[in-house]
């Protein structure tokens, strides 16, 4: 057995006006009450530190420069970092990153018990627009705000196990998933927000729940990994977003759930070892996968009518 305890660590809404100071704050809160339940490993949702800011356009894109960061630890998020290697726990954060050359990505970390940063991901498929679309009742402007990551996916060997990540939409794509899985992946940490209204096609609001679940549990079950997806969920600034945190099993059953749609931490022991039931068998890739069939996967990039 190779057990990991692992802690969903939603957060509520962070308002416009909430500082980062009082974000962290919530942060060591959530992080404090993990380690009460003995996790071992906790993860925070997609952009953790700040209201989900894409939801409004500015002209001028330097005027957002506020709401990413430019180094990691800062000044403002060391508590945390001091609080979890005081603790001996480890944690996953969501954040916007802007780099010394002036990139922004959607990023997250993973930093190890010892306090040490082990992998850096970021965000490889970004959704909603690219222009100001005045029309919509909110902004989903990710794509003017953030550039998509040429790294792709990588799985790191930490927490006694291996372990990947994935942002947010990159969960809907099973490309995402199998990335890992034939890296051997043994758990996937996955933050995100998620507005209930999807604009584009609001049939689907009804569905999001569904469709959250519908994606992680399948990604965990055919690639035999644990996945833990984490939300920000809640009413912020007038849009109600998803919260459902869960940590699901190789199994593809949620093992963890959260009740509410506020800051909420729940927790499950994972046995990574259970991750062989399905790699060995039923999902044997080096048996059963046929790659020579699946050119298209990768040599094409939208559907084509022959
Ligand atoms: N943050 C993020 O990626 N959210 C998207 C919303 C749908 S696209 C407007 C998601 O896939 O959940």
């Amino acid at each position: 057995m190779r057990n990991l305890n692992v802690a969903a660590a939603q957060l509520g809404p962070i308002q416009k006006s909430d500082d980062r100071k009082s974000v962290v704050t919530r942060l060591i809160e959530l992080l404090r009450d993990a380690h009460s339940k003995k996790a071992e490993l906790v993860v925070f949702p997609e952009l953790a530190l700040t209201t989900f800011f894409p939801r409004w356009f500015v002209e001028d894109i330097t005027e957002a420069d506020h709401w990413y960061e430019t180094e990691m630890p800062s000044t403002i998020t060391k508590p945390l970092f001091d609080e979890a290697k005081k603790l001996g726990v480890g944690f996953c954060l969501g954040y916007a990153e802007l780099t010394q050359s002036g990139e922004r990505f959607n990023t997250q970390i993973l930093v190890e018990r010892d306090g040490r940063v082990v992998a850096k991901y970021r965000k490889v498929h970004i959704p909603g627009h690219e222009q100001h679309e005045p029309d919509r009742p909110f902004q989903h402007a990710e794509r003017y705000y953030f550039t998509p990551s040429n790294e792709g996916f990588k799985v790191w060997s930490a927490f006694n196990g291996r372990i990947g990540m994935m942002i947010c939409n990159d969960r809907r794509w099973p490309e995402s998933y199998r990335v890992m899985g034939l890296q051997g992946v043994e758990m996937i940490l996955c933050g995100y927000n998620t507005p209930l209204h999807y604009v584009p096609d609001p049939s689907q609001d009804a569905l999001q729940g569904f469709h959250n679940a519908l994606v992680m549990q399948s990604g965990a079950y055919q690639n035999g990994t644990f996945v833990v997806g984490v939300a920000k969920g809640g009413v912020e600034e007038g849009v109600d977003s998803l919260a459902d945190s869960s940590i699901i099993a190789p199994s593809g059953e949620i093992l963890a759930k959260t009740e509410t749609n506020g800051d909420e931490v729940v927790t499950a022991v994972c046995d990574l070892d259970w991750c062989n039931n399905y790699k060995n068998t039923l999902f044997n890739f080096d048996r059963y996968r046929r790659p020579e069939v699946y050119g298209r996967i990768t040599s094409q990039r939208g559907s084509t009518i022959e």
